[in-house]
């Protein structure tokens, strides 16, 4: 039974009243190791080492942030095999996935903020015929927290974590209790890289205690959060009357537009992945996938034929391509919707939707991949994010039609749209109410450009020198000389 500790001032800690978790590998459906379910005691112990080694490490030369930093970008990557494996563990993600994509990704996160920090520059401007120049300047906050999900779990934690400690901050840093493993291991990679005691914190435990010290801590004065829309929601409530800054990562319900002009093998080859990979549990997967009229019937065939083609085994088989869901729960969340889908929503079921028994993992949590054919756009099917290996497909005749369901969703997080049509793209591109747009590719990512979305995907954005700002505050200097 794997045991996992707190990392705090640089120490490995039991939380301090000694209550634990379980920790539930999604495979098996067993309960594998124990987790510290932290209370506000453990946040106060972890504000307190990061505001102790706030002012040595503000003050490093970016030069010092920059080699720490990219020291734990290479210890992530010379622990590739035992980190991805432990990630697949615990998230019930194809361990192929999480070797290609997700580990990978949390040493580029160090990396990038690594070399960004050293070309983050800000502004200066001359009053001219009055004597006087103006210079910004962009300081760290001081303690931040950062908050993260269990979807990616390596991946959105870095994400946060880098550009917080490029920019300067101190971090008092949460992982979803349900896949904590990767931030514990982490946590020696940093300790091994020589990150100074204090500047990183991880502290485990529920959202509604744990997490909620953290954005509730007086002292801890920016929030960087990637979860569910209610959660964020909840979190906006308690941090907005304490002024704190926020970044908010939320839900989506992302359209995958499809036109009858597109390169269709390769556009078939992507709406697979952007339909299933990590069993549909990435809040930027297109879920509502809507077809142009004259390849509609093609299209349904062809991506049945290619859904049941489809793996679906153990997370560290490497034929595994749809892996388990991550908690009973979640499975339970995802079933509700499909089983909705015919008797209540008009839905019909066109593949999949029952549970799926993997031999010697018979109480592991697998659902086979759904495609559910649907016009009634108000449904709860195609309006709730229902964040599992589920998509709702749907038929449109005119590129207005297409552009009015693609948007009527509370969320605003990413569009996909496959055409060859240069004024239709630009059309759709400036219209779409998301914050991300990707035109015959999905998924396709530069980690400098702004992340995020609209509506109930949140608020801020991630990436790049967006992130360096929403970590930093800017000061404007006035001088009269
Ligand atoms: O997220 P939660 P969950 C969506 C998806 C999923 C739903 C819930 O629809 O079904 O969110 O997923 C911490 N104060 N996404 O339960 O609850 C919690 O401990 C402070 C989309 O995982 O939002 C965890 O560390 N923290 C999303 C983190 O918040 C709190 C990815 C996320 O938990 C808290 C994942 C509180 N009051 C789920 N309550 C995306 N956009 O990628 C919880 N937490």
């Amino acid at each position: 039974m794997e045991k996992i500790l707190n990392y705090i001032n640089g120490e490995f800690k039991a939380p301090i009243q000694n209550n634990w978790l379980e920790n539930y590998n999604p495979s098996i459906g067993e309960v594998y190791g124990q987790i510290p379910n932290s209370t506000s005691e453990d946040i106060q112990l972890a504000y307190e080492a990061a505001k102790l080694a706030f002012p040595s490490w503000s003050q490093t030369t970016l030069q010092q942030r920059s080699e720490i930093l990219s020291n734990i970008a290479t210890g992530i990557i010379d622990n590739l095999d035992e980190l991805a494996k432990a990630e697949s563990i615990d998230n019930g993600k194809p361990l192929t996935l999480a070797k290609s994509v997700d580990i990978p990704r949390a040493s580029s996160n160090f990396q990038f903020f690594a070399q960004a920090i050293t070309q983050f520059s800000s502004e200066a401007h001359e009053s001219i015929g009055l004597n006087a120049i103006n210079f910004t300047l962009r300081q760290p906050i001081g303690v931040v927290g950062c908050i993260s999900p269990w979807n990616l779990p390596l991946y959105l934690f870095t994400w946060k974590i880098a550009p917080a400690l490029a920019a300067g901050n101190t971090v008092v840093a949460k992982p979803s209790e349900i896949t904590p493993m990767t931030a514990y291991l982490l946590s020696k990679i940093c300790q091994k890289a020589g990150l100074p005691k204090g500047i990183l914190n991880i502290v485990h435990g529920l959202g509604h205690s744990t997490g909620q010290a953290i954005v509730e801590h007086p002292r801890i004065k920016a929030i960087s959060f990637t979860g569910g829309t209610s959660t964020g929601a909840k979190i906006a409530s308690t941090a907005a009357p304490m002024f704190k800054k926020l970044s908010l990562e939320l839900g989506g319900k992302n359209p995958n537009l499809i036109f009858a002009d597109c390169d269709y093998e390769k556009m078939l080859d992507t709406t697979i992945r952007s339909s299933f990979a990590n069993q549909g549990q990435i809040c930027l997967c297109g879920s509502r996938i809507f077809v142009e009229k004259p390849i509609y019937d093609k299209f349904k065939k062809d991506l049945i034929q290619r859904t049941k083609k489809l793996k679906i085994g153990p997370p560290l088989e490497t034929s595994t391509q749809i892996g388990a869901l991550v908690s009973k729960a979640h499975l339970e969340k995802v079933k509700s919707y499909i089983d909705m889908a015919e008797e209540e929503e008009g839905g019909k079921i066109l593949y999949g939707g029952d549970y799926v028994t993997v031999k010697s993992h018979e109480k592991g949590y697998y659902l086979q991949p759904t495609i559910i054919e649907t016009n009634d756009t108000t449904c709860r099917l195609m309006q709730e994010e229902i964040f599992g290996p589920v998509v709702t497909l749907t038929a449109f005749d005119t590129d207005d039609e297409a552009m009015a369901m693609a948007n009527d969703v509370p969320y605003g997080l990413s569009c996909t749209i496959w055409t060859n049509n240069l004024n239709r793209s630009m059309h759709f591109a400036k219209n779409i109410e998301s914050g991300i747009v990707w035109i015959n590719t999905w998924m396709m990512r530069d980690l400098r450009t702004p992340f995020g979305g609209i509506k109930n995907s949140g608020v801020g954005r991630e990436g790049g020198f967006e992130a360096l700002r929403f970590f930093t505050e800017p000061k404007n200097v006035c001088i009269q000389y």
